[in-house]
């Protein structure tokens, strides 16, 4: 009895139709032909891949978005105004170099607001690499000091190479990677570092701990799903950064270890500790 009231009701309400004038969403429809991905898939590490939608819609879309998801983050990779009611564009895009997971997902949105989307998650197979941490092994290690920029010491400039500090006043500028460019030279010290190669920074802000990370895809997928600058903020104890940058353009987790604030500019300093993959390689 209860189907046949629940079909009755159906039919009655599909009668209505016209009158309610229901708005269907945009169908978002992602092309299957040759060269286009459409479905989950299984690919190699930095491999390039392209997406594309067709929308035919009764109402014109106002906007269509490409959104991706890395490591739980999702950010806008394109975020386009359109105004026709048939869609067709395309989407090209290298995904992470590491092995992990890559969700893309394809919004369009109409006049009225409705809103259509289409999806598939790209998973990415190859070796991984350890970490390793470049304070706690080997002998005479210790954490590495970076000091502010008007300090007369020699070590204002970090070599993601080599991991060994120079001085700011060095002429070969790849030697620094990362460069304490605090402003002033009041006592009180507020770091801030930047760099001369071209290395950028990504804070981090939770899902990452020091000591538990050791893959080397963590940190990448991790750097992939932020939003990268070119300088840092103001550092702090405890404050961790992954850089991506030096001659072989790798990944870097810095642990801020402290920031010693001593009388004067000389001897204020940034203590740091890192992990990467194999420097030597
Ligand atoms: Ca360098
Ligand atoms: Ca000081």
């Amino acid at each position: 009895m209860l189907i046949a009231t629940a079909a009755v009701t159906f039919l009655a309400s599909c009668g209505t139709e016209d009158t309610d004038d229901p708005k269907p969403d945009p169908a978002v429809n992602l092309k299957t032909t040759a060269g286009y991905t459409s479905s989950n898939v299984t690919v190699t590490p930095d491999s390039t891949l392209k997406a594309g939608v067709i929308i035919n819609h009764d109402r014109r879309i106002k906007n269509v978005k490409f959104q991706v998801t890395i490591s739980g983050s999702t950010f806008t990779v394109l975020d386009t105004t359109v105004n026709d009611k048939v869609i067709n564009m395309d989407f090209v895009r290298k995904v992470i170099p590491t092995p992990g997971t890559e969700g893309w997902t394809i919004t369009a949105t109409d006049a009225d607001g409705k809103t259509g989307s289409a999806s598939f998650t790209i998973t990415v197979q190859g070796a991984d690499q350890t970490l390793i941490d470049y304070v706690a092994s080997g002998m005479g290690q210790s954490n590495r000091k970076i000091y502010r920029f008007q300090s007369t010491r020699p070590s204002s400039a970090f070599d993601l190479d080599d991991l060994v500090v120079y001085s700011a006043a060095d002429p070969d500028d790849g030697k620094k990677d990362v460069f304490d460019n605090t402003a002033g030279s009041g006592d009180v010290y507020a770091p801030k570092w930047q760099s001369k190669t071209g290395a950028t920074f990504v804070k981090v802000t939770g899902g990452l701990d020091y000591a538990t990370t050791t893959k080397y895809s963590a940190i990448v997928n991790y750097f992939s799903s932020k939003t990268v600058t070119t300088v840092t903020e103001t550092l702090a104890k405890d404050n961790m950064y992954i850089v991506k940058g030096g001659s072989k353009d790798r990944y870097f987790l810095i642990y801020v270890v402290n920031v010693d604030d001593a009388t004067g500019v000389n001897d204020d300093h940034v203590e740091v500790k890192v992990k990467t993959i194999d420097i030597t390689k």
